[in-house]
């Protein structure tokens, strides 16, 4: 590969191989369960208007950083979301106040590990003659009452990852059920196409009040129809969860990820909903 071959497909085939042969994507517990699937790739252009755009406060605000900000001189934003896999996901309760041991496991190895993805995608960067920063990684990256200096969702939404659920997590064609690693570089690369106009556009219920699975879903009723209280979320994952997990250092929830129509795929295009709020079997 040299830098002109630097694509999407090229950049998907180097981020496959990581996640299946790199003996780190895995638990360290029990039979050491394979936490990521393959991930999805998407590229912005570093001057796409919508960087601007989120330095507005009803976006993110002033403190997010633009691309440029971050490496003078960028040109692109690799931004790729890594879904969990299935035996991860078929680990979480459908009803319980609690996550598995499996899911916030994964949840922190696997965060490790997207580290560990975030630096060989800059390393690549830098071997085709490039530079490279993974915001996420950067010693001055921080965030101010949960507005981030780099946001990894809103840079997927940009590079036509997916948009957002009410539930707030990004819904891209391989669910909503993963997390998410950029890297800003130098280097003009391809952008790939944002086949949506819509912020929730792949959520079914702002714009059809249809589903809302995710609403009752919520152990701390966090999550509403036009809002989520992020403070709830925030004292269940770090206070509640984590004391449940003492033992292992655990902690974080996940039910806003697991057993929902939107976990592994886009709803609106596979599923028809029958009436608002319905009720889905999961089996
Ligand atoms: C702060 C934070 C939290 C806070 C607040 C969550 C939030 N939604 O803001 C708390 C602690 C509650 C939290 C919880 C969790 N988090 Co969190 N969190 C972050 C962090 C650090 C920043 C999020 C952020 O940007 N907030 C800023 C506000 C403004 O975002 P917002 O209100 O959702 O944005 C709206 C506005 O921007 C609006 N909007 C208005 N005008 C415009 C204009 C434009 C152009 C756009 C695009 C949008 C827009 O649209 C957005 C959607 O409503 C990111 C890591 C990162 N640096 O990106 C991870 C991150 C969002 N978290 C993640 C995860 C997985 C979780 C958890 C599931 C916990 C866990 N197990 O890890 C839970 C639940 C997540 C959820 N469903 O929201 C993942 C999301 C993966 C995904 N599939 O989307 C991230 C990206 C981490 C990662 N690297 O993967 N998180």
């Amino acid at each position: 590969m040299n830098a002109a071959t630097l694509d999407v497909s090229a950049l998907t085939a180097f981020l496959v191989g990581i996640v299946r042969n790199d003996p780190r994507n895995a638990l360290p517990e029990g039979d050491h369960m394979t936490i990521w699937d393959a991930p999805l790739v998407g590229i912005a252009s570093a001057s796409d208007p919508l960087w601007d755009a989120l330095k507005h406060p009803q976006a993110i605000g002033p403190i997010h950083r633009s691309p440029d900000e971050w490496l003078p001189g960028a040109k692109s934003v690799i931004v790729y979301f890594l879904p969990y896999t299935a035996a991860i996901r078929r680990t979480y309760p459908k009803k319980s106040f609690f996550p598995s041991l499996e899911w916030v496991s994964g949840r922190r190895n696997g965060e490790v590990f997207n580290n560990v993805t975030r630096r060989a995608l800059s390393r690549l960067v830098e071997r085709h003659g490039g530079r490279a920063i993974a915001p996420g990684n950067a010693e001055d990256y921080r965030a101010e009452k949960m507005r981030p200096m780099w946001s990894e969702r809103h840079a997927a939404f940009i590079a036509g990852l997916g948009t957002f659920g009410i539930h707030g997590a990004l819904i891209t064609e391989k669910g909503c059920s993963g997390r998410i690693g950029s890297v800003v570089v130098d280097l003009e690369l391809p952008p790939t196409p944002r086949p949506y106009r819509d912020i929730y556009e792949y959520c079914p219920y702002p714009s059809e009040g249809r589903c809302g699975v995710c609403i009752p879903r919520c152990p701390v009723q966090a999550i509403g129809p036009t809002a989520r209280d992020n403070q709830k979320c925030v004292v269940h994952g770090r206070d509640t969860v984590a004391e449940h997990f003492l033992p292992w250092g655990y902690h974080s929830c996940g039910h806003c990820l697991t057993w929902m129509p939107c976990v592994d795929r886009i709803p609106m295009k596979s599923i028809r909903f029958p009436k608002k709020t319905a009720k889905i079997k999961f089996d």
